[in-house]
């Protein structure tokens, strides 16, 4: 062996002992693991501080444990202020445990403004869209679902103690990680009156038995132990708040919503996210990331809230049809017809609060973890396609996701079945689904998810309105008295207002405003070949109006006076537009 001098032999001893340090986050980012929550800050301030002119990087709330949410605007300041745009807002991890959409959204920031100055299609759209993205609404909960023991289940909630099982105790019994391996798996216990036995095709699963069978396994449920000696075992957790439930519209109590919280917006960073995101009136569309079951979900929530008028139905589904396309074996549904109903939920209060168009996009389909070759899937059944009902029980198996797991990951997702002596079952056995399986696709798989998740985004976007202005017609009628005919013009997909928030009359419509002369008459113009106009009784000058999708709409104005004609049209989510015409 060659002798090393003793700097360097020390040099390689620290190396060895030293744990690896961690790699800082620089841009452009990367998708090769799941960001911890402290790398999707510093990705964060990555991205603000390499393109400072087009980001703004805020605080919008604090989490129950005094973590800032934060949220990024992606604007140009070059081509307007950003509520003179419309806006497009996205948001992540609401749910703990549902980690995809903070990097979906790291990854759509990443994407638009790495892409800004390079590829056409990505700077036009910076150039015309708002972007406010919140990539991780649960800070808590992403936090502690990757630095704790966790099921793939577990550390959904808001970190607000509640007595789930009213014993007066708050969060007192949780799930127990007691083999100290980082996951709360399953507890089963040798049992001949048992009503499991092992899955005769896979000996690591167990199936429940028939009635006249014999049995061989209790199921005893998550890792863990009786933590205040009550008699049941986990029946207390963190929270339970769902952060996706305590929003303030259409909000029913626990009795009715399960995990509602005790009033609306009891969550510190919700409650913040909420009140920022009502100072954001440009926003169009609201994305919201959660998991899984791929799927993009429209409104109503609840059958009682009313089906969207029938005009919002066709943006829904035109964005959403697309959005399957993008994202291969997502399927475009209704929440309370295709899911189940919910109260206070996040998609109820931005569509019907805010007038936004709003999907909740169910990341990560159980096709992508199956394990047939293309020649072993069964022919599409078009009866079950027709079902979409049976969405959940139509998933992949636990014997083929386990096959998965040996071949494409080398076991990684499944923990094999090992002793443990329980304090009150004794001789147990511990094992199975670990924390990041399941709803979570294995690392390899991240980039493909998270760019046709965003990808869907931009779609939406690109049909964000883009309105036009036109003044075609200023026809001298004698004396200082002119014909003037304006057009708004829109080659999008999505209308100026929706057509839910100017059925509840939300907010005021869009105006157009005519100034700079006497306007002696004004108003819709319904038929130009035959100067049909509805006119508007009073003040003429100004009109009230929305500008459909793939649409336009007309006025005529009768204007006494000499000189410029200022026409100006403005609207939270079309924009601001003025032009001058002369009347000569
Ligand atoms: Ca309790
Ligand atoms: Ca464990
Ligand atoms: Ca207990
Ligand atoms: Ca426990
Ligand atoms: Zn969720």
């Amino acid at each position: 062996m060659k002798k090393l001098a003793g700097s360097a032999l020390l040099v390689i001893l620290l190396a060895s002992t030293l744990p690896a340090q961690k790699p800082e986050v620089g841009v452009p980012l990367r998708f090769d693991q799941y960001y911890t929550l402290d790398q999707v800050y510093e990705a964060l301030r990555a991205l603000h501080k390499a393109y400072p002119q087009l980001t703004t990087l805020e605080t919008v709330g604090t989490s129950e444990e005094g973590r800032p949410l934060m949220a990024m605007t992606v604007n140009n300041p070059k081509t307007g202020p950003a509520l003179d745009k419309p806006g497009m807002y996205v948001d992540g991890n609401m749910h703990g445990n549902e980690i995809q959409g903070g990097d979906i959204s790291l990854y759509l920031l990443d994407y638009l403004l790495g892409g800004y100055g390079k590829n056409p299609e990505v700077t036009a759209l910076v150039d015309k869209v708002c972007f406010y993205v919140a990539p991780v609404v649960n800070v808590d909960g992403r936090f502690h679902f990757l630095a704790d023991p966790n099921s793939p289940d577990s550390n959904r909630s808001l970190r607000i103690p509640i007595d789930d099982d009213k014993d007066g105790l708050l969060d007192e019994d949780g799930a127990d990680d007691l083999d100290g391996d980082g996951n709360i798996c399953t507890m089963r216990k040798k049992d001949p009156f048992g009503q499991y036995k092992t899955d005769p095709e896979e000996p690591r699963l167990m199936v429940r038995i028939k009635p006249g069978e014999k049995g061989e396994w209790t199921m005893l449920g998550d890792e863990g132990i009786d933590n205040d000696g009550d008699g049941r075992t986990n029946e207390d957790g963190e929270g339970y708040v769902d952060p996706n439930r305590n929003w303030g519209f259409d909000w029913a109590p626990p009795y009715v919503q399960q995990g509602s919280g005790e009033y609306p917006f009891q969550g510190t960073g919700l409650k913040g996210l909420a009140e920022w995101m009502m100072t954001k009136t440009n926003i169009v569309f609201v994305w919201t990331f959660h998991n899984n079951g791929g799927m993009l979900l429209r409104g109503p929530s609840r059958k009682g809230l009313g089906e969207f008028p029938s005009q919002d139905i066709a943006v829904y589904d035109y964005i959403g049809k697309q959005g399957e396309r993008i994202i291969p074996g997502y399927r475009y549904l209704i929440l309370w017809k295709d899911l189940y109903s919910t109260y206070g939920d996040s998609d109820g209060w931005a569509s019907q609060l805010m007038g936004a168009y709003t999907y909740c996009a169910e990341v990560f389909t159980d096709e992508s973890h199956t394990f047939k070759g293309a020649s072993e899937r069964p022919e599409p059944d078009p009866a079950r396609e027709e079902a979409v009902r049976d969405i959940f029980s139509g998933g992949v198996p636990e014997r083929e996701r386990l096959k998965f797991s040996d071949s494409v990951v080398q076991g990684e997702l499944y923990k094999p079945w090992k002793a443990f002596k329980h304090p009150v079952y004794g001789e147990i056995e511990i094992g199975g689904w670990v924390k990041m399986s399941t709803r979570l696709g294995p690392p390899f798989m991240i980039k493909d998810l998270v760019h046709r998740n965003a990808m869907a985004v931009l779609f939406a976007a690109k049909h964000l309105p883009e309105v036009t202005l036109e003044v075609p017609e200023v026809k001298a009628l004698g004396g200082n008295l002119f014909r003037v005919r304006t057009r708004l013009s829109n080659p999008k997909a999505v209308p100026t207002m929706s057509y839910l928030a100017q059925k509840v009359n939300l907010y005021p419509k869009d105006t157009l405003r005519v100034s700079g002369a006497k306007v002696v008459a004004g108003g819709l113009l319904v038929d130009a070949y035959r100067d049909q106009v509805a006119f508007k009784k009073d003040r003429p000058e100004i009109q009230f109006l929305v500008v459909p999708g793939f649409g336009k709409i007309e006025h005529e104005f009768l204007v006494e006076g000499k000189g410029e004609l200022v026409v100006r049209y403005e609207s939270r989510h079309g924009g601001k537009i003025a032009k001058t015409v002369k009347l000569e």
